[in-house]
């Protein structure tokens, strides 16, 4: 499939392998832990790297590759790998790239065991990280130290949707000779693609919107072939997250309407995003979509919309919070995104408690954020429980002033 279709064509058609056995139109299924040599020799061969053909689904796999070729196509990257999960995708892209000694720059709020891998995980083999405030590149430029190997973002960031620009942090990375990964999983290839403003590596939790159908944990890492191929044949062989081909499958079956879903999450979150503003029970939201966020002003640039995931606080104390929550009728209470389904969470108590209180307020993560991920509802059915739950909120007393 050529580089150049839309990506909506890609979502659907890019890494087909035709089956000529029997013309089969959905992708087979190759599930297989072991692929049969036809001798001693090609077996040989093949661990020697001299013949090509699959070994062992831990290696590869026919399904898998089928889904690594199209979201590589649909990122505009020269290749991927898949993984088990999303902390296998940022595991894989970290391990591979760092080693003791090395010094790691991250965005100061990511997801929370993105958090936990950087802050509890890579420190005790011997890597160093500083967690920054990327809304300042100047402060990532300030940060490099000259073992400084890897620069990680999210950008919208998971949970308060802060943006940051990829074009002035792609450029510091080129400039020092550093790695830079982005974890694109809020927005998809849909409505960001990383590697046009310079960036090296593209993360995914594919559990999110690339499936779509909350029904898979998985994960995928874009990038160059060099690259790929040493995460493939280093960290991910030898540690072992690599996908189950039936979960590829599926994710290919999520694939083919994510363009059409993300649109739909984009205007229900955009419609929810501003009525929320307008609530008088509600005290702040968190949306790029709204022109009151200071990443409005990459919209339609750097990407396309602001995607399905709304951050807020309610005029209202922990406790009016979680009454708010346990109100909602159509929003599920559960962590994970980018499903059909509306999601409600509290991130300091849930996606990000790895976090210290100290550490999550220093990272700009409030103890009172509510984050939902915005389904694929009727928006009006989606209002109307919001609007039946934020009426019952008794604002709290030292709220009432400026409520
Ligand atoms: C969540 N997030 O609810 P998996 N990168 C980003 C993510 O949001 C996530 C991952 C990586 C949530 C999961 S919390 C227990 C549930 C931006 C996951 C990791 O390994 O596939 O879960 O992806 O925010």
């Amino acid at each position: 499939m050529s580089d150049s279709k839309h990506i909506e064509t890609k979502a659907i058609h890019s890494g087909r392998i035709n089956d000529e056995q029997f013309g089969s139109l959905a992708t087979p299924l190759y599930q297989t832990s072991t692929f049969i040599f036809d001798n001693a020799q090609q077996g040989a061969d093949r661990f020697a790297g001299e013949a090509d053909g699959y070994i062992y689904s831990r290696l590869g796999n026919p399904t898998t590759r089928q889904l690594e070729m199209r979201v590589a196509a649909m990122e505009d990257m020269e290749d991927a790998a898949a993984t088990a999960t999303g902390m296998g995708a940022v595991s894989g892209a970290l391990l591979t790239n760092l080693s003791c000694g090395d010094h790691l720059i991250s965005s100061k709020a990511v997801y929370g065991c993105s958090f936990a891998l950087m802050n509890h995980q890579l420190t005790r083999w011997g890597i160093e990280v500083s967690f920054v405030d990327m809304a300042n590149p100047e402060e990532v430029e300030a940060a490099i130290k000259p073992n400084t190997k890897v620069i990680f973002l999210e950008t919208p960031v998971n949970p308060n949707l802060e943006v940051y620009d990829l074009a002035a942090i792609g450029k510091i990375a080129q400039k020092h000779g550093i790695i830079s990964i982005v974890d694109n999983t809020f927005l998809t290839p849909v409505l960001q693609q990383p590697k046009k403003y310079g960036i090296d590596i593209v993360v995914h939790s594919a559990t999110k919107y690339l499936n779509g159908h909350g029904d898979v944990v998985a994960g995928i890492i874009c990038g160059s072939s060099e690259m790929i191929m040493n995460i493939k044949m280093t960290v991910l062989k030898d540690i072992g997250a690599t996908i189950s081909p039936h979960d590829a499958w599926l994710i290919m079956r999520g694939l083919k309407t994510l363009p059409i879903r993300m649109e739909r999450h984009c205007s229900n979150a955009q419609k929810l995003a501003e009525f929320l503003e307008q609530h008088s029970k509600v005290s702040k939201v968190y949306y790029p979509g709204l022109k009151s966020h200071a990443g409005n002003k990459f919209i339609g640039q750097q990407m396309k919309a602001a995607g399905g995931v709304i951050a807020f606080e309610i005029n209202s104390d922990l406790a009016g919070g979680s009454q708010f929550i346990n109100r909602m009728k159509l929003f599920s209470i559960a962590v994970s995104l980018g499903d059909a389904e509306s999601l409600i969470q509290h991130p300091a108590s849930m996606t990000h408690s790895p976090y210290t209180q100290e550490e999550r307020l220093a990272a700009g993560i409030s103890d009172s954020l509510i984050r939902i991920s915005v389904g694929l509802e009727n928006v009006e059915d989606l209002l109307a429980d919001l609007e039946q739950s934020l009426t019952l909120i008794e604002v709290a007393a030292d709220k009432r002033a400026v409520a």
